[in-house]
């Protein structure tokens, strides 16, 4: 709790181009739920070494991220937005996690089985261990509440192991967190595969929208979004093209999927296509020009950089400190 508020801890990794995905299946949400929360959302730079980077671009994304949270209405005043690199405790408390994380709970996770696959010739140890930083991040910050998409579940539920676990032995050190998925938008899914979720690193740029992307593009990759031979836009399992569509097209405009069904009811996929990439493009054209107007107050960016890494370091020791005694460290002489 700070300030009588619980508190709420999320992350994206700065790898690749922010999709439709992550902003409806987590960003969308962290908007939602800044009021209710005192809230750290962080840019976490040190998952995305998992991966080799280029060193030059992932300093750029990763400052391009931390200004979309803040275009997508995230108050950088209100709520503590920040590089997790900028705080060295994520990484001090990662490695004593390491030693309470079992070799056959990280063998399970399913995000490290399809990322060893994708690089199959850079299988590292961060890799394996990502999960175990991740739980760091949540635990670091007490944290009551995460906002993920779905397909974080399963590390989610390895936090609350891993902190259930260290309480066992030391006591009520950590406070177990629940995870938040949004009931829409948890599983946004590829346009030309709409089997696999709608990923950042996806090779086929036609698959992902893009945050980014302008308006003519978002309408032309709708437009060839992958959907079977019926006409009917109906929301049925075995359909998962147009099920995806409407899905997409019921988060962006705020009507439940009934209403989409009946709105579009006697009308082609020619015309639904066009309705989804207006009214995607119409949700983000505002971020788009926020964005543009942060890019370029940069002394204004680098002051928020400097006090919410401040800010988030202070909240960060006071766990790891107590952490730290918990296990047998030496006490600090002062
Ligand atoms: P990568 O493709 O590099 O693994 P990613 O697109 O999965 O990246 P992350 O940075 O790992 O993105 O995820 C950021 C947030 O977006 C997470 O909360 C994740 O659950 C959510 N998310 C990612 N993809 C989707 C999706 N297709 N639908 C809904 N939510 C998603
Ligand atoms: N693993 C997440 C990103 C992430 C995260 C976190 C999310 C890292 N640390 C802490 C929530 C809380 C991902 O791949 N989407």
């Amino acid at each position: 709790m700070l300030d009588g508020k619980k508190m709420l801890f999320s992350g994206m990794q700065a790898t690749g181009n922010i999709t439709l995905g992550n902003y409806l299946g987590a960003l969308k949400n962290w908007v939602n739920l800044c009021d209710e929360y005192e809230c750290f959302y962080c840019v976490v730079d040190l998952h995305s070494i998992t991966v080799r980077q280029n060193p030059a671009e992932l300093r750029k994304r990763a400052r391009n991220l931390l200004m979309l949270y803040i275009a997508a209405g995230i108050d950088p005043e209100k709520n503590c937005l920040y590089y997790q690199s900028h705080v060295s405790g994520h990484a001090e408390l990662g490695w004593i996690l390491n030693c309470f994380t079992y070799m056959g709970e990280l063998n399970r996770m399913t995000q490290f089985k399809d990322k060893s696959a994708k690089h199959a010739d850079n299988i590292n140890g961060g890799l394996y261990t990502y999960p175990v930083l991740m739980a760091a991040d949540i635990l670091l910050f007490q944290s009551d509440v995460v906002p993920v998409g779905a397909d974080q579940m399963q590390h989610l539920e390895l936090t609350r192991d891993i902190a259930q676990r260290f309480n066992n032995v030391y006591g009520d050190v950590f406070t177990i967190p629940e995870a938040y998925v949004g009931k829409a938008g948890a599983r946004i899914m590829s346009l030309q595969d709409p089997t696999k979720k709608m990923s950042k690193s996806d090779e086929n740029p036609n698959a992902s929208i893009y945050i980014m992307d302008d308006r003519d593009t978002i309408i032309r990759k709708f437009k060839r979004a992958v959907t079977d031979s019926d006409t009917r836009i109906i929301y049925s399992e075995d359909k998962p093209g147009i099920r995806n569509l409407i899905d997409i097209y019921s988060v962006a405009s705020g009507k439940t999927i009934e209403e989409v069904e009946k709105e579009f009811d006697g009308k082609g996929y020619g015309d639904f296509k066009l309705a989804v990439g207006e009214t995607v493009a119409d949700v983000l054209e505002p971020i788009h020009k926020r964005f543009d107007e942060l890019s370029k107050d940069k002394a204004y960016v680098d002051g928020i950089i400097k006090a919410n890494a401040e800010k988030a370091g202070y909240i960060a020791n006071k766990t790891l400190r107590k952490v730290q005694k918990k296990v047998g460290f030496p006490e600090r002489i002062r």
